[in-house]
């Protein structure tokens, strides 16, 4: 991997390594690359350029398909992502946080090419975008799954409906005191880091993994009265063992976090809200790929998340993603409060 120092140059070297690779995928990569460098220059603008603050429309906030308020900064990241994968010829259909449903890339009609690329890339353009207007960092969560139905035809809900452990790749942008992108394509895990007087993502965290000690555990504490049973356990145990509590309210920010330095995020479901808030293609999938290529493992319910059937494009889970041996603790924790009930 000598001289494999940018986001691009180790994509490629990496492609090298499977027999039959056509460097689709690298492409495809390195456009997310190209589009978090255009998102990272707006957030970095964000207080100059008057950005900051809800979006409006008709003279009222508007909303996502979730009913969530969004953030000027939030459309504007959907635009750039969005824009830069459809014009990228290896994508045949993109499901966006902000938008209700499939986005078709027809290549064609653009005179690109033919028909639909063999990609589908679901995205979480901007995640955390209320920590935006307090200066707290804010992330861009991907997945990317081959299609499984005929190029020759538009991208099918089936082809973003895959089990986790089928994404071919994954990963997130984080929007921090650096700008960081970190991805796997299966083969472990790697973080660049955005050197923006250079304008290139360099390789700065190779092969990461959770620590063996986990310090930390996330979780927004308004949720532990009404969380699923079994959740408050757990966390008195990790009080009891020593471990502190840090929640940013960006999930990338506190996977990230806690990657790096050993730790647990739960986002249980509650009484109120049985499924939980975060979204399993665009936010659960793709940090549960990651989480299991460096040594993690994830749950939602009772089930292992990797293999997990979705079933709507927008569709909610419980997250609990952490190092392996630490989800064993907490399911260890579940089931026996299960048996008292
Ligand atoms: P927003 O993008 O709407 O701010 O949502 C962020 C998020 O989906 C995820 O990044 C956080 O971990 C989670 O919500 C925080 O939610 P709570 O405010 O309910 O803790």
């Amino acid at each position: 991997m000598i001289g494999a120092n940018t986001l691009q140059e180790f994509v490629v070297a990496r492609q090298a390594e499977f027999a039959g690779a056509t460097g689709d995928l690298s492409r495809l990569l390195t456009d997310i690359g190209t589009a978090a460098k255009m998102v990272n220059r707006h957030i970095n603008r964000a207080g100059l350029s008057g950005i900051l603050g809800a979006q409006q429309h008709n003279g009222k906030g508007s909303t996502n398909v979730q009913g969530e308020a969004q953030q000027k900064l939030d459309v504007y990241a959907d635009d750039t992502f969005t824009r830069v994968l459809q014009s990228c010829l290896k994508v045949g259909g993109v499901v966006s946080e902000e938008q209700p449903g499939i986005i078709h890339v027809d290549h064609s009609k653009r005179g690109q090419g033919r028909g639909y690329g063999k990609y589908v890339v679901c995205i979480d353009p901007l995640d955390g975008s209320s920590n935006i207007d307090v200066n707290i960092s804010v992330g861009t969560i991907f997945g990317i799954h081959k299609r499984r139905s005929p190029l020759t035809e538009p991208a099918t809900p089936e082809d973003f409906l895959q089990p986790a452990k089928d994404l071919v790749a994954a990963g997130y942008v984080l929007y921090g005191s650096s700008t960081m992108m970190v991805y796997s394509t299966g083969c472990g895990v790697n973080g660049f880091t955005y050197d923006p007087s250079i304008g290139e993502f360099f390789l700065s965290h190779p092969d990461m993994k959770f620590p063996e000690k986990s310090k930390v555990y996330s979780m927004n504490d308004a949720n532990l009265d009404t969380a699923v049973s079994g959740v408050r356990n757990y966390i008195e145990s990790c009080r009891h063992r020593g471990m502190t509590a840090r929640y940013t309210g960006a999930l990338v920010a506190d996977f990230h976090r806690n990657l790096i330095q050993g730790g647990i995020y739960l986002y249980p479901g509650t009484d109120a809200k049985p499924e939980g808030k975060l979204r399993m293609l665009y936010e659960a999938q793709p940090l549960a790929f990651l989480a299991n290529q460096a040594g993690g493992s994830t749950r939602c319910h009772n089930h292992d998340l990797l293999h997990v059937q979705p079933t709507s494009l927008h569709q909610r889970t419980p997250l609990f993603t952490g190092h392996a041996a630490e989800i064993e603790q907490l399911v260890a924790q579940m089931h026996s409060a299960v048996e008292v009930r």
